[in-house]
């Protein structure tokens, strides 16, 4: 160990971080190049303009195993590329998708939202009136329940990042809040739950209680900015901050206020909890604290040894992240790692720490608390109780050995 180090295998200090460089990789430059030569596309004027962006022909990152099930079209997912972003936002194009029965085309002239049930004046939007309401935005994370469920399999699956865990993204949804329409509906009396239908071929619907429709819920019409995406819900979507994806319904087209949960398709045969005693829990809502190392982890190799940045995302649907911790030893000690400038609630937060790397195999792991004093369970803990199969709200630490030639590898500590 020397002054920098923080935790055993070679986890620097905060200090350190500042000092991660390419360790002379840079190339000093000899003082008569100067940069003298142009460089071959100086040499005439560049690419015009152009009314929509796109990234650059040279960066190839595109969203992960998009898979329909047996038959379907649009009955699957595709997932966030997490090892190959930085920052906290998600691209809007790279935001993961998950739906039952792809996505309808939705005319936005036709689209209307109904509150109905338990109130004083059933009412109707569409998106003129709704754009006079006030809105808020905030930027927080949308995780599914199925997310890291992998890692319930007996055997590590050989697989990345974004295989494993790219049912997480994380945007600034802006819209109104779902309770100032619902006040002004007037909720009666006795009203305790809000039945959430979309507007797909699926017609997802799902029971939200009162209270947090009341509390944080929006009515999202906007991500990062722009109109949200027809894959996230264009014209609009239920958005519950923190709770599992489900749950925020997408092309959101009817709330009926009542006085009991409906239990809907979605949320019986699919989404609850069977446990090892063969009782199933329902209405898991929200997602456990989590992080996962995105650099290194499979896919992106390590050089030669010497000092690396590890960075990562963590995420709880009880609130802001307050600490998290990286382990180089598999778990036997543990470092501090710097959260970036963002901690916002219920949103992913960004983790760096650095690493001197001996160049011999490793295992590394993160470990997240959130501000209500949860802590990410190790695997075996985040296990317990569970059915076989049951792999929905899995949450435990994610562990990627390092082999001595820079690859990583998804395994069991
Ligand atoms: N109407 C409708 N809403 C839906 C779904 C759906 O299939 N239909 N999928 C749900 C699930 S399981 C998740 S995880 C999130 C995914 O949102 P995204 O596709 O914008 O990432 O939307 C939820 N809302
Ligand atoms: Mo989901």
């Amino acid at each position: 160990m020397t002054g920098d180090d923080a935790a055993g295998n070679g986890l620097l200090s905060r200090r350190a971080l500042l000092k991660v460089s390419a360790a002379g990789g840079a190339g000093l430059l000899a003082a008569s190049a100067g940069g003298a030569e142009r460089d071959a596309w100086m040499h005439a004027p560049g690419a015009p303009m152009s009314e929509s962006g796109a990234p650059s022909i040279h960066e190839d990152v595109r969203r992960l195993g998009v898979a329909s099930a047996p038959g379907t079209t649009g009955t699957g997912v595709s997932r966030t590329p997490l090892e190959r972003l930085e920052g906290i936002i998600t691209p809007s194009r790279l935001h993961f998708e998950r739906h039952h029965s792809g996505i309808p085309d939705i005319d936005p002239a036709a689209h209307r939202l109904v509150i109905h049930g338990l109130v004083e004046r059933p009412l109707q939007f569409d998106l003129d009136s709704l754009a006079r309401y006030p809105t808020v935005s905030r930027i927080q994370f949308l995780e599914c329940s199925g997310n890291s469920g992998a890692l319930t399999a007996p055997n590590p699956v050989p697989a990345g990042c974004g295989d494993l865990h790219g049912l997480l993204s994380n945007s600034e949804w802006g819209g109104v809040p779902l309770a100032l329409l619902l006040d002004e509906a007037g909720v009666k009396p006795g009203a305790k739950w809000v039945i959430a239908t979309g507007g797909d071929a699926a017609v997802m619907s799902r029971s939200v209680p009162l209270a947090k429709c009341l509390d944080d819920a929006l009515l999202a019409l906007y991500q990062n900015g722009e109109r949200l995406r027809p894959a996230n819900g264009y014209p609009m979507r239920l958005f519950l901050p923190g709770w599992e994806g489900n749950m925020s319904v997408k092309w959101l087209r009817t709330l009926m206020v009542t006085d009991q949960p409906a239990m809907t398709k979605d949320e019986t045969s699919k989404y609850s909890d069977l446990g090892a005693d063969g009782r199933a829990t329902l209405f898991t809502f929200p997602m456990g604290v989590k992080s996962v190392i995105t650099s290194p982890s499979p896919g992106l190799m390590l050089g030669p040894k010497g000092v690396y940045r590890i960075s990562g995302l963590a995420w709880s649907g009880g609130g802001r992240i307050r600490r998290v911790e990286v382990s180089a030893d598999g778990g036997a000690t543990w470092a501090d790692a710097v959260l970036d400038e963002h901690v916002l609630p219920r949103s992913a937060t960004r983790f760096q720490v650095a690493w001197r790397w001996d160049g011999r195999p490793a295992t590394l792991l993160s470990r997240a608390y959130d501000e209500t004093g949860a802590v990410q369970p190790g695997r075996s803990a985040a296990l317990a109780g569970r059915a076989p199969g049951s792999f929905y709200h899995y949450n435990g630490t994610q562990a990627w050995r390092i082999r001595a030639d820079g690859s990583s590898v998804n395994v069991y500590v």
